[in-house]
């Protein structure tokens, strides 16, 4: 095998390789903020339900509903009737808050 034809023969699994790495970053691009109201707060159970705005990454209009928190800890200092940003994204077929910060 020369050179070109061996360079060639590498061109295809070049390809085939940056479908997953470009994937990855899709995943990986920061999740769209929303607003929203604080309804109820479940520390117990890890729990949140919020009146939130549209959320794009999860083609969801405004609605209230509760979500499954990725960490209790992220719910501790948060109560009833504050105002909130945060990120959702489905994780393992929940609906998950992954960040969430009291707009002041
Ligand atoms: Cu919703």
């Amino acid at each position: 095998m020369n050179k070109r034809s061996f360079l060639a023969g590498l061109l295809p699994t070049t390809a085939a390789l940056l479908v997953p790495l470009h994937a990855f970053a899709q995943a990986d691009a920061p999740l769209p903020q929303v607003d929203a109201e604080v309804r109820r707060v479940d520390v117990a159970q890890g729990r949140i339900t919020l009146r939130h705005g549209d959320i794009p990454n999860l083609d969801m209009g405004a609605m209230t509903m509760v979500f499954r928190a990725r960490d209790a800890t992220l719910l501790k200092d948060i109560k009833a009737g504050d105002k909130v940003r945060f990120t959702a994204r489905m994780v393992d077929g929940q609906l998950t808050v992954m960040s969430l910060a009291v707009v002041h």
